[in-house]
């Protein structure tokens, strides 16, 4: 498979190719040949069925800020030798391919406040740089992606449809999801309010998603799979749902799960710095919301996943869906724990 992709976008098929990167959905490869480096990626098309969709997207993008904001650094796909922004193969699906940005590197966890800073700036310029851009005219990569009221009726028809036994085994923690249900009423009023704006946010803000430059400062936001209409709490909720712990969704030891003050200010502060002349005041009073919105949907997608059999995440392990389900409603209860401290005056003190 691997040399016939390579050769349509003219590459020797002795190229050095090494699996990339921790995403869960596309598959990436790193390509070294001649001196030249490339990111290739497989699109996953149980999650995007319409890969052209996501083409059409960066394309605009790309073209939006080349024309407005030249020195953006963008990764802009690389065209295949027959001039398609994705190359697609038969029985294996579409592929496309992007340059390396020159001596940059992506980091998988958080470890210093700074980084998490760093990691909100660059989430907080991309929604900034696109805010004159006509949201209307991206297309929806998925629908309902971050529909949190969407998402909780799926988890309702998981306990009426899942695995039995899987139901049965999960009752403490279905019970324990279904006690924060306020947070998706509370979601359902906010579409409601004209203070609540769609922008161009991207959906998928851990920090893999930023490229670092050698001296730690970000470079710019890659991924942009999911970049689509959407709210601001998504992008900052998860950057608390990945900043803030120092150990990510995949820990078992739950014990290890804690919320670092610090990180969580930066996140406010690198964020809000960027957008401050964009965001209403009612959007200001919700970057604890955010939080929450986002640990709450990602606790019931990765539970409703385990219930279904693991049909979206897959599974490494069994049960690998309910400890991540876990983990994400520990790091909820701990946020939580901090709600008087980052809430009220505070929401806005940590970000003067
Ligand atoms: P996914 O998370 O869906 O697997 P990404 O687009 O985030 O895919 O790519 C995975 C990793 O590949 C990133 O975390 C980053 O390390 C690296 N990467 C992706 N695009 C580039 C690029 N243009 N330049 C340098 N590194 C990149
Ligand atoms: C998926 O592809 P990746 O790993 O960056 C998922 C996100 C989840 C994340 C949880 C398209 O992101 O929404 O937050 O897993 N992306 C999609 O790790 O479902
Ligand atoms: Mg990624």
């Amino acid at each position: 498979m691997m040399q016939f992709v390579l050769k349509a976008y003219g590459i020797d098929d002795d190229a050095d190719v090494t699996p990339y990167g921790t995403g869960l959905i596309n598959h990436t490869w790193k390509i070294v040949t001649g001196g030249k480096e490339y990111i290739l990626q497989k699109v996953n098309e149980n999650v995007f069925k319409a890969p052209e969709n996501i083409a059409h997207n960066i394309r605009l993008i790309a073209d939006y800020l080349k024309q407005h904001h030249p020195d953006y650094c963008f990764a802009a796909p690389i065209a295949s030798s027959d001039g398609k922004e994705m190359f697609y193969l038969k029985d294996e699906g579409f592929f496309r391919m992007f340059p390396f940005i020159p001596g940059s590197h992506s980091k998988d966890v958080v470890q210093i406040p700074e980084q998490a800073f760093e990691g909100a700036s660059q989430f907080g310029k991309f929604t900034r740089l696109l805010s004159g851009f006509d949201v209307s005219q991206l297309k929806i990569t998925i629908p309902d992606f971050h529909n949190l009221d969407l998402r909780y009726r799926q988890f309702c028809s998981a306990l009426q449809e899942g695995n039995k036994q899987r139901i049965h085994e999960s009752q403490d923690l279905i019970k324990q999801l279904n006690g924060h249900a306020a947070i998706v009423s509370e979601y359902n009023q906010l579409k409601q309010n004209p203070h609540f704006k769609l922008r161009i946010t991207h959906h998928d803000t851990k920090i893999s998603n930023v490229l670092f430059a050698s001296n730690d400062k970000g470079i710019c936001v890659i991924d942009l799979d999911t970049a689509m209409p959407g709210y601001f709490i998504s992008d900052v909720g998860d950057m608390i749902r990945t900043y803030v712990s120092p150990v990510s969704e995949e820990e078992v030891d739950f014990e290890k799960i804690v919320v670092r003050e610090e990180f969580y200010k930066a996140i406010v502060q690198g964020y809000y710095n960027e957008m401050k002349g964009e965001l209403t005041g009612q959007e200001q009073d919700h970057f604890f919301y955010a939080g929450k919105f986002m640990i709450y949907m990602q606790a019931l997608r990765f539970l409703t996943d385990y219930l279904n059999n693991d049909m979206y995440y897959g599974a490494k392990y069994y049960g690998q869906n309910f400890i991540r389900a876990k983990n994400q409603a520990v790091l909820l209860e701990r946020l939580i724990e901090k709600e008087k401290l980052f809430t009220g005056k505070q929401q806005c003190e940590v970000k003067k």
